[in-house]
């Protein structure tokens, strides 16, 4: 019989190696930044994973380098790693930035305005370890995920947009658009460089080149909270812009 104590504690020496690199691309999050760090600095110590914490912050107006930086003196530049660009670049540009200065193995990707919370890495890195999967990705739905605060506009485009691609593409997962997801990190390299799209696209892009490649996918239910501070984005023209990503893929994949 295989003892399950005995299987866990295996797998944790295998893994004595493993470090997470969790990127944080960062534009007018000065109120965020501080609460989302705590917690990923909490969890992480609590499960004993190793990590890193890179923010990548675009010229941010509302001082959230100058936030990171004061961070970075509590916490230790060993944990708190800060490579600035000038100005707004993009999010898709912002994790090849991030990805350039990560020393782990893995790569967690998620958004630092706290709708992504950091209490489901440890369950994304207990998955994959058990699975030795290329990615992990959390969903919001499938069994227990969900969003909250989101009006019913925003419910409906992205509840479309995953529903049209599960029909175009049968990707295989179920949350396309969501951008809460674990890495292998040599994958995540690969996958970034075959990516062609920008923009919201960017990340279900991402998901479906991993089938592609016949990458391992893993997924973990997560809830969804929408920013509580800070300007919201999403505009028709993104809504466009993602509905021409779709169709482009589903003519070349
Ligand atoms: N470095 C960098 N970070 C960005 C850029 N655009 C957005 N971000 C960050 O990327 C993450 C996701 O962006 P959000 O603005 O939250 O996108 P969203 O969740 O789709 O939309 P809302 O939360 O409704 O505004 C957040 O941490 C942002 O601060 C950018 O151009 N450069
Ligand atoms: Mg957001």
């Amino acid at each position: 019989m295989v003892n399950k104590e005995e299987v866990k504690k295996n797998i944790k020496e295998l893994c004595k190696n493993d470090k997470y690199s969790i990127l944080l691309p960062t534009y007018n999050e000065v109120e965020n930044l501080p609460i989302i760090i705590w917690l990923i600095v909490k969890y992480m110590e609590e499960s004993e994973l190793a990590y890193e914490i890179i923010v990548i912050d675009d010229g941010s107006p509302d001082g959230t380098l100058n936030m990171a930086k004061q961070l970075q003196h509590v916490y230790g530049d060993d944990k708190i790693i800060l490579k600035p660009r000038e100005k707004k670049l993009g999010l898709g540009t912002a994790y090849m930035h991030g990805i350039k200065y990560a020393t782990g193995n893995f790569i967690v990707i998620m958004d630092a305005d706290l709708s992504h919370h950091p209490k489901f890495i440890p369950k994304m890195a207990e998955l994959q370890r058990y699975l030795n999967l290329d990615v992990v990705s959390g969903t919001r739905y499938a069994q227990g995920g969900g969003v909250y605060g989101w009006d019913f506009k925003r419910k409906l485009v992205s509840r479309s947009a995953n529903f049209l691609t599960q029909i175009l593409l049968r990707p295989g997962a179920s949350d396309l658009t969501g951008s809460f997801r674990l890495y292998k990190k040599d994958v995540l390299e690969k996958l970034i460089q075959s990516c062609v799209s920008k923009g919201y696209v960017f990340q279900m892009e991402m998901i479906i080149r991993a089938r592609q490649f016949n990458y391992t996918i893993g997924e973990v239910p997560i809830t969804f909270v929408d920013r509580v501070y800070g300007q919201s984005k999403l505009s028709g023209s993104e809504i466009f812009q993602f509905a021409k990503g779709l169709l482009y893929l589903f003519a070349t994949t």
